[in-house]
């Protein structure tokens, strides 16, 4: 017999299973100095270097065990672009942490106000296009498999430019895009349907840019930031959808209430992350055909392989709460939320759901949730060498302090992100 404080074994086996299995990537932003449109309140521990970041994100894995990865932000991280990629290697060995989805930046330089791979004038089109390429031999250069495409494009005022077109030219661009990826290589779609665009931005939906991954190529999938859509939009049916047509390439997590908040994952709505955690951990079971059976062992091997196809990603930027404890309180709610969504007994959900029992169905789903996982997670802390607490842990080790000392001093300087 098990005490009350102690889970039940089988319990803890799965629970080790789904956070064996859980991984997530940090963005190197979320390290940096940002702010709002009104102003920026600068940290004296942000990082303003390479290396900082990559100090960073080596504090967080450390305590958390979750996040091997971290995004870079091509203008912000390798200003040279693949000339950096030897500071990159030495960075990489030296703090345990790879290089993961390589990010252009097609919003930042003067030329692209009025657009990027959508701008009217040809020769602005060529220039974002080449950066994405630059992007795509840099990723290759650091073997990463993911260039992750996000547009400022849009137009604010209506008649103002002509949508038509400029489907046609990214259609064009993200065509001529996907051939230069190699064999392992992905092309993310990100879409957002507001900001800094206000009456029509070019890659508005998941429908739109579905239509644009697959015209890309085989290789080209959607992303979907959970903070760029409307409110009251049912995030976990269109993660069923792109699941089902296996156009479904990786997520940016954080909250919003409003906008692009970018809250830190599950501050407001964290049912909202569980519901899409079923979504994708139910889309396993029935991709590998064990929806309804009893055993769960074989799935191991498959599930880690879709998982991992997935691109697990956090897009915040603190500008309030210190940035590296964020990060640690983001990933450590995302294992909770995610191991929460193991516990879903979905055989049983499934005849529930066949035979029409809305309540029976709905309890258990909301039983999942409403378990305190936290024992679970601490009992596979400590079998995995972890921190028990990896926020106290934090706090305790005077990680943020030193940085703080350190780097105080330059902080002041740097712009945003960077
Ligand atoms: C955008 C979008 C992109 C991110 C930039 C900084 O809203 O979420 O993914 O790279 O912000
Ligand atoms: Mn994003
Ligand atoms: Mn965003």
């Amino acid at each position: 017999m098990h005490s009350q404080n102690s889970p039940a074994p089988e319990l803890l086996d799965q629970a080790f299973k789904a956070l064996d299995g859980f991984q997530i990537e940090v963005p190197s932003w979320g390290f940096a100095n940002t702010g709002t449109r009104f102003g920026k309140f600068v940290q004296p521990a942000a990082a303003t270097t390479l290396k900082e970041k990559f100090a960073d994100a080596a504090e967080v894995n450390r305590l958390t065990g979750a996040t091997p990865t971290m995004a870079l932000h091509v203008l912000w991280d390798l200003p040279n672009g693949v000339r950096d990629i030897g500071e990159l290697r030495v960075l990489e060995s030296r703090y345990g942490i790879r290089a993961g989805s390589i990010n252009p930046n097609l919003f930042q330089d003067q030329q692209y106000k009025f657009g990027s791979l959508c701008n009217p004038d040809a020769g602005i089109r060529r220039q974002a296009l080449d950066h994405v390429l630059d992007s795509i031999e840099i990723a290759r250069a650091c073997g990463s498999r993911d260039i992750s495409l996000w547009l400022a494009d849009g137009s604010n005022y209506p008649g103002s430019q002509s949508m038509r077109r400029r489907i046609e030219w990214l259609e064009d661009a993200l065509h001529t895009a996907h051939a230069a990826l190699g064999p392992e290589q992905r092309l993310l779609v990100e879409y957002k349907p507001f900001e800094p665009a206000f009456y029509h931005t070019d890659i508005a939906d998941w429908g739109m840019a579905s239509h644009l991954a697959r015209a890309a190529g085989p290789q080209a999938r959607v992303l979907v930031d959970t903070g760029h859509h409307y409110n009251a939009q049912n995030i976990e049916q269109i993660v069923a959808w792109l699941l089902h047509t296996g156009l479904l390439g990786g997520f940016h997590f954080n909250d919003r209430r409003y906008a692009d908040d970018d809250l830190t994952l599950g501050s407001i709505d964290p049912y909202q992350i569980f519901r899409i955690f079923h979504e994708l951990q139910n889309g396993h079971e029935l991709q590998s055909g064990h929806e309804l059976q009893s055993e769960h062992e074989l799935q191991n091997e498959q599930d880690q392989s879709l998982l991992h196809a997935m691109a697990f990603m956090i897009d915040q930027s603190h500008n309030l709460k210190g940035k590296i404890e964020a990060t640690v309180q983001t990933v450590v709610t995302a294992q909770e939320l995610w191991l929460k969504a193991s516990l879903i007994n979905r055989e049983l959900l499934a005849r529930h759901q066949q035979a029409c029992d809305i309540v029976a169905a709905e309890e258990l789903f909301r039983g999942a949730f409403w378990t305190d996982v936290r024992p679970l997670a601490a009992a596979w802390r400590a079998a995995r060498g972890l921190a028990p607490d990896p926020l106290k842990a934090l706090r305790e080790g005077g990680y943020v302090e030193r940085a703080a000392a350190e780097r105080g001093s330059r902080s002041a300087t740097v712009s945003s992100y960077a």
